[in-house]
């Protein structure tokens, strides 16, 4: 049997870009992408691969103990690469429960499938927002030692689920690891994220709101280069390791808006300062040094990865634009008219 790798939330911005990664880059591994197709899922961005033999889809819930089991007894997968979640900090405030019944539960359930039916490594895709919030000094930077301090539902779901693959490495010896990675973008990303909600209001002329007074920092990674850190953690990783992904690409939300207004030659007056979101997290930051003695380095500089990235956005309206019309309009507008 060839090797079998499951990716989890593979209908989803990462996951999607991965699995289109590990069916192109790996022809003789079968890739089964298992995925929920909740409000951020989608298949259309598949249309290409659909017609490869290495690519499978499974519609399942992480959190549905009885069918992943079945789906483990029957699939014989050496590689589980886990990025299934809810994802968006602004709907864990709103509606933390969902983020507790798929972010934890959902991550031990496939733990112990993991564990009951062997595997080769459990990956973990996990994010920088678990180390909570730095301040604006530019020397420091989250390392893997930096304390679990989230702040926000969303995050304290995450950081208890790398808790528990923690667990499962100490306890049973599960080979594991975890990946936190700093703020992605680059194609497919959800328009409720800050830079495919500029990108598609920019366009359509309409306000862009920037939260409290847009001085936050985020530091920015190209999709393509955190695939490309996944592949190396997976095939390379120590067992039980965690590692840092970032790029040293730290920016203002406001410098990030600005750049991408200009880009499109629109007016910065579309900017409107909104209420501040509750408990928003000052600064991340990454120090990836530990990843790049694996031999990672990031392949993108921002100014050419987000100029691709508004290009793609231009090219593919009719995906964003589906979207955007159907209920997302609904949650754009109950979470602005707060
Ligand atoms: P996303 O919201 O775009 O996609 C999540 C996917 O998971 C969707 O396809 C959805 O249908 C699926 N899903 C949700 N609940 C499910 C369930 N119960 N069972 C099966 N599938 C389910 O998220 P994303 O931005 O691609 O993030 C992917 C992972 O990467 C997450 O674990 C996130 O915490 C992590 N991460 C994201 C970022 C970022 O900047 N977006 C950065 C670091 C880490
Ligand atoms: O409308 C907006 N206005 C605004 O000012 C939105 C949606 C966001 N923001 C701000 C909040 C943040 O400081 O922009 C920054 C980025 O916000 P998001 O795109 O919501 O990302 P963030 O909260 O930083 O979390 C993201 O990065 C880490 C992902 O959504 C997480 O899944 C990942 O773990």
């Amino acid at each position: 049997m060839g090797t079998e790798v499951l990716v989890t939330g593979g209908a989803g911005f990462i996951g999607g870009n991965f699995v289109q990664y590990m069916v192109e880059k790996y022809p003789d591994y079968e890739i089964y992408n298992l995925d929920l197709l909740t409000y951020a899922g989608d298949l259309t961005k598949h249309k290409e691969i659909e017609k490869k033999s290495n690519y499978h889809f499974l519609k399942a819930d992480i959190a549905d103990e009885k069918i992943i089991n079945e789906l483990f007894s029957v699939h014989n997968f050496d590689y589980v690469i886990h990025f299934a979640a809810e994802s968006h900090v602004d709907r864990s405030i709103t509606d933390p429960g969902i983020f507790v019944q798929t972010n934890v539960l959902g991550t031990q359930v496939l733990l112990e499938a993991a564990k009951e039916f062997g595997i080769t490594k459990f990956v973990h895709v996990s994010t920088d927002e678990v180390y909570g919030e730095l301040d604006f000094d530019p020397t420091t930077f989250f390392t893997e030692d930096t304390p679990i301090q989230p702040n926000s539902p969303y995050s304290a779901s995450k950081a208890s689920s790398d808790l528990l693959v923690r667990a499962y490495h100490e306890t049973f010896n599960l080979p594991v690891n975890i990946t936190r990675c700093s703020n992605n973008y680059g194609p497919y990303h959800f328009p409720e994220k800050l830079i495919p909600l500029t990108i598609s209001r920019v366009l359509n002329d309409q306000k862009v709101p920037v939260y409290g007074d847009g001085k936050n920092i985020r530091d920015w990674l190209h999709v393509i280069d955190h695939c490309i850190a996944i592949d190396l953690v997976m095939h390379k990783g120590e067992n039980g390791e965690v590692y840092n992904v970032g790029g040293h690409n730290e920016r203002t939300n406001l410098e990030v808006v600005k750049t991408i207004i200009n880009t499109l030659g629109k007016s910065e007056d579309l900017i409107e300062y909104v209420k501040d979101r509750l408990g928003h997290d000052k600064r991340y930051a990454i120090d990836p040094s530990k990843l790049e003695s694996l031999g990672w380095q990031p392949t993108y500089k921002f100014e050419t990865g987000i100029a691709q990235t508004i290009q793609w956005y231009l090219d593919n309206k009719g995906w964003w634009e589906r979207i955007i019309s159907g209920e997302y309009q609904n949650y754009f507008e109950n979470q602005y008219s707060k």
